[in-house]
């Protein structure tokens, strides 16, 4: 029985999430602020102590992934391993939302509406016009990549349930034979990517998903076991662990923070 790990974790803080600017970034390509990029290295250095070494990694095609990739892969000696950026694990898409304060859109649209889009498993935001500076649809790095018929340059808005939807292919592509090899993958993501991965690996239901927010920069681990028999999927075991339980508690707070009043 081969037995191997899957560590996610979201990017490092953005200069959107620091809580002074507070804006919705989706698909906007924001940077890190000095503090995400020191997240991100804690979190390599965590790999380390864990004995965790990443033989590839993945990213979404956002800067502020790819960035806390390369610094965590970076502390762990291993900004060598091959790298595959994909659309796939970008933000939700935030639509109209993108580029606007979180309480210019609480104060907007009410307390109860603006949690339903913030954190509701299949509500998604109004569209983003595709007149707006925040709409990416005429970005060179948005085209198809054939593993379905997804064309992301024609996103206008995604629901946490779009998210999983679209995750769900790559994933069995890329993900599962990996860990069928006994390979550990390291995966860069976005806050409402780790809670898709989260509900699909763990079982949650759409409320219990609601409840949950992610924090920045705080590796979490899965594990798996695969029996080697074709055409076996590998099984993951247990509930994800987060390296650092207290920053993982902190950082947690802190995103709840951003939506409060
Ligand atoms: C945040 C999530 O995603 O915002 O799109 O602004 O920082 O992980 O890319 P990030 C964004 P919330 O859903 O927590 O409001």
């Amino acid at each position: 029985m081969a037995l191997s790990t899957v560590v996610v974790m979201r990017h490092g803080e953005s200069t959107w999430t620091d809580a002074s600017v507070n804006r919705f970034a989706g698909w906007v390509d924001v940077p890190l602020t000095e503090r995400g990029r020191a997240q991100a290295a804690h979190a390599g250095a965590l790999l380390k102590s864990a004995g965790l070494r990443p033989d590839v990694c993945f990213t979404s095609l956002l800067r502020r992934s790819i960035v806390s990739a390369e610094i965590a892969l970076d502390a762990v000696d291993r900004l060598w391993v091959p790298a595959e950026r994909t659309w796939r694990l970008n933000e939700r898409h935030y639509g109209a939302f993108q580029g606007q304060t979180r309480p210019a859109m609480r104060e907007r649209y009410g307390e109860e509406l603006f949690s339903a889009y913030r954190r509701s498993f299949d509500v998604r935001p109004p569209e983003i016009d595709a007149a707006s500076p925040y709409f990416q649809g005429h970005d060179a790095r948005y085209c198809p990549d054939g593993l379905d018929g997804a064309d992301p340059s024609q996103i206008r808005t995604e629901s946490l349930a779009d998210v999983v939807a679209r995750l769900r292919p790559w994933w069995q592509a890329r993900v599962e034979p990996l860990v069928a090899e006994g390979k550990t993958a390291l995966i860069v993501t976005h806050g409402s990517v780790v809670r898709a991965i989260k509900k699909e690996l763990e079982g949650l239901s759409a409320n219990e998903i609601s409840q949950v927010n992610i924090p920045t920069g705080v590796p979490l681990t899965y594990e798996f076991e695969c029996s080697g028999r074709q055409g076996e999927r590998p099984r993951v075991i247990g509930a994800g662990s987060y390296l650092d339980p207290d920053a993982a508690r902190a950082g947690i707070a802190a995103v709840n923070q951003l939506g409060s009043a």
